[in-house]
């Protein structure tokens, strides 16, 4: 068997904070996994040291399921961001050593290619329409088949997703928490003009999506949902927060545009009931957040039976350890929907070297042995790591929102 004999946390900061397992087994091969959580992550740092690698060390590496059920069902205490993301470190990091093992490219471990590339959406941005739209333009110059549209809203000083850098999206922008300002009456008419103004521009034949990150109540969302009908989005996402599952009947009576959820979620029960009562079109869970490659896998079953399909979250904070893995899952996949890309910067790619490719609109996770992504050790060390937070959100009265 191949005998877990270390494994080891490593952090580093190339440009942001990235959490990352590395575990070694006896025969010296090794395998990683992404355990970064924005704003969080030296809570999972610790997590997986004091309580996680003590449970590793001579354990068989090929036993991913028991490992994973010994973590889980082991703690006592289950969910939560910080566990499930140390135990996705633990899964992917297993995952990618079995098919190192096996000689094999992760995908073909899950069951082979079920498509020749994963569409990806880029981020196109800008405090006004038209910068937003000259943005989407230049990603569908770079071949690129579906673009998320975020622009600024008139009165607030700031609004999420619009980056002071095009291809790199940072909101965790401070070491504590910088203060927006939020209103969704404000916000609310500016998005069909802005679906509006980039139909025109871009035509018809380019898959177009937003973000709305929690801000909407079901029925605003429900509005935003019915005003964007005439422009055919891909999807809206996290229109409302998603704690109360039933909220979303109310939101889907109203509307046909697809709506996408779950970037935030960490296990099935957090979707299950938007599953089963097929509430949404798209899950945006992600290998990191979620428990790694095994629990995902369950969450994307359950989709599949409920024709909802995967579209999974990738932003900057998730690595390039989850792109890689993530990539695999989305190639094997038989409910496939997307896949979120937003780059990463240069020096972030330079101290995880990956197999990754992108070309016309598609990213193929490659063919190298394991998930393809792995860690310069020495690189990531002359990256200390920054203390970051995510913003938070008031009303203009002063109340307290959701970011
Ligand atoms: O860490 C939080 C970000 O990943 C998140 O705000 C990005 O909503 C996001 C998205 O859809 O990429
Ligand atoms: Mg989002």
């Amino acid at each position: 068997m191949p005998k877990i004999t270390g494994a080891k946390v490593i952090v580093t900061c190339p440009g942001r904070n990235f959490v990352t397992l590395k575990i070694e087994t006896a025969d010296g091969v090794h395998g990683i996994g992404d355990a970064t959580l924005n704003g969080r992550e030296l809570s999972v740092v610790s997590y997986l040291n004091d309580h996680v690698i003590p449970c590793l060390i001579g354990r068989d590496a090929h036993q991913i399921e028991d490992i994973w059920q010994f973590l889980y069902r082991g703690a006592y205490w289950r969910r939560g961001p910080v566990t499930m993301s140390a135990i996705a470190a633990v899964d992917t990091a297993l995952w990618d050593i079995k098919a190192k093992i096996a000689g094999l490219p992760l995908y073909q471990l899950l069951g082979g290619a079920s498509r020749t590339g994963v569409m990806v959406y880029g981020h196109a941005n800008g405090s006004t329409v038209d910068e937003t739209i000259a943005e989407a333009l230049r990603y569908q110059a770079m071949g690129y088949k579906a673009i998320r549209l975020q622009s600024g809203v008139p009165g607030l000083p700031s609004t999420y997703g619009v980056s002071k850098d095009k291809l790199f999206y940072e909101p965790a922008d401070a070491a504590l928490p910088t203060e927006n300002v939020w209103s969704s009456a404000k916000y609310l008419p500016t998005v069909p003009k802005l679906f509006e103004a980039a139909r025109e521009a871009l035509g018809w034949d380019i898959h177009l999506l937003h973000d709305a990150h929690h801000r909407l109540t079901p029925i605003e969302a429900a509005r935003l949902g019915k005003d964007l009908e005439p422009y055919r989005p891909f999807w809206i996402e996290d229109v409302t927060p998603a704690e109360n599952q039933a909220s979303f009947r109310l939101i889907r009576q109203h509307t046909t545009t697809p709506l996408a959820v779950g970037e935030v979620f960490n296990s099935i029960w957090d979707a299950k009931q938007l599953i089963d009562e097929q509430l949404i079109d798209y899950i945006r869970t992600t290998i990191v957040h979620a428990g790694g490659i095994s629990h995902l896998r369950r969450i994307a079953h359950l989709a599949e039976i409920n024709n909802v399909r995967t579209g999974f979250h990738g932003a900057t904070d998730l690595s390039p350890a989850c792109m890689g893995a993530a990539l695999h899952f989305d190639l094997w996949v038989p409910n496939f929907g997307i896949q979120e890309y937003m780059r990463h910067t240069p020096e972030t790619d330079e101290v995880f070297p990956h197999a990754y490719t992108f070309a016309d609109g598609y990213l193929h996770p490659g063919e190298a042995p394991g998930h393809g992504v792995d860690i310069d050790e020495d690189l990531a060390a002359r990256y200390p790591y920054r203390p970051a937070s995510l913003p938070v959100n008031r009303l203009e009265d002063g109340s307290m929102y959701n970011w």
